[in-house]
């Protein structure tokens, strides 16, 4: 086991998923007392989203992982309003959080050409400042590499995620007979006839206690945060990591990696999510199955195995269940077709949603406008009454 994670840790090291930068603001330019002259203002540090980058090339590319912005002109008899400091801006790859060093969010890079400012310049000396310049405060910041996919593959080892993704898309993950096979995330995407095209990540399996670090799963959980749905795979005849750690069977595996998601973020398990049964070629898989799906059906009267917290506080209502087999391709183009139709689903839920919050917004604008606008009704029958002097009745 040790040299496994040995072995996982250098084959790790050419993927890196986080970064950690010093940034500063480059100092504001000298004022000019005598003329009364104000120094520029030093430049900015800002992150932005780079076309074919990656954490790892700028990490090569900038050992140091120090990056300061230019310093402010000083105001002089030639130029009196100093020049700006040059901003410096860091490249990074398409889906990053950037934090500070205490976990607060500074800003998203979504798409190429997104720019987050990172480090603000210290401002020019000037009449206020007694023509002192200040300087910008050094910070350390993290950027946190999101995958952005449609789906998200979540299971234990040896579940077969690898083999479904290549059963479905185009993608060549590595695919082994043991435990952690993948060791970084990779994309694969699904392909439709009518050139619908779903993205799917396939990430390192999870393992029980994930959420206190164990294993590698949890350092890709932060991946399946912004994946639009989860796709739980559970092998049909359950799992063993080890010898000296207990079986699982597949009903079992659903409930652990439930509790492992909710425990690293209990939004994550509210996302919808389809489960698939994986193996069905191997032998007594049908009667698994089915029992799998009568232990789903009431969750509750089958987790007494479990410890109680190992108990998710919520159980998943699947969207759909599928039985398949990435090994011989049975049921991979339904699988295929219940994603598409989950994602559409979803999409179309929040269609509606967002309509009704419009409609609802609109109602509200037109009782104020009704209310306030001097041509309703009341105020012109009010205003009638009074400058005709006559009565109502
Ligand atoms: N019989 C059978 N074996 C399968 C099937 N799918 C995958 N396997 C085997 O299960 C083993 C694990 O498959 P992987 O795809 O590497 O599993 P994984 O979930 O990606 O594993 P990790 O990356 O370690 O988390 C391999 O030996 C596969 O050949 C299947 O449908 N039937
Ligand atoms: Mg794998």
């Amino acid at each position: 086991m040790v040299q496994l994670s040995r072995i996982c840790c250098r084959k790790y090291g050419k993927f890196i998923d986080n970064l950690r930068l010093y940034v500063r603001g480059g100092s504001g330019g000298m004022g000019l007392p005598r003329l009364g002259g104000q120094g520029g203002d030093g430049g900015d540090v800002w992150v932005v989203a780079t076309k074919d980058m990656t954490l790892k090339r700028v990490k090569d590319k900038y050992p140091q992982k120090r990056f300061v912005a230019g310093t402010g002109g000083n105001s002089s008899v030639k130029a009196l309003k100093g020049e700006r400091g040059e901003d410096c801006n860091v490249p990074a790859p398409v889906g990053i959080a950037i934090t500070t060093d205490h976990g607060r969010l500074i800003g998203n890079l979504d798409a190429l050409g997104d720019r987050v400012k990172v480090a603000k310049g210290g401002r020019g000396g000037s009449y206020r400042s007694l023509f002192n310049p200040s300087k910008a405060r050094p910070c350390n910041i993290r950027l946190d590499l999101k995958l952005v996919a449609d789906m998200g593959l979540v299971g234990f080892p040896n579940a077969g995620k690898s083999s479904l993704l290549t059963a479905m898309s185009n993608a060549k993950p590595e695919i082994a007979s043991y435990a952690f096979t993948t060791l970084q995330p990779e994309i694969g995407k699904l392909m439709y006839k009518d050139h619908k095209q779903i993205s799917v990540a396939d990430l390192p399996g999870l393992i029980e206690g994930a959420h206190l670090n164990k294993g590698m799963g949890h350092k890709f959980l932060k991946h399946v945060e912004r994946t639009k749905q989860l796709l739980f795979v559970v092998d049909v005849s359950g799992f063993q990591l080890a010898s000296k750690t207990p079986f699982r069977s597949a009903f079992e595996a659903v409930q652990l990696l439930t509790k492992e998601l909710e425990l690293y973020k209990k939004e994550l398990v509210s996302k919808p999510a389809l489960l698939v049964v994986n193996k069905m070629d191997l032998p007594d898989a049908a009667e698994k199955l089915e029992e799998l799906k009568i232990q789903l059906q009431s969750p509750e009267g089958f987790c007494s195995l479990l410890d109680d917290d190992m108990i998710p506080d919520e159980y998943i209502n699947f969207q759909h269940i599928v039985p398949v087999s990435a090994l011989t391709g049975l049921g991979i183009e339904h699988l295929k077709g219940c994603i598409r139709q989950s994602l559409v689903e979803e999409a179309d839920a929040e269609t509606k949603v967002s309509h009704e919050e419009k409609l609802q917004e609109l109602r509200q604008h037109f009782d104020k406008l009704s209310r306030t606008s001097p041509y309703n009704l009341n105020n012109v029958a009010l205003s009638t009454t009074k400058s005709t002097g006559l009565s109502q009745v």
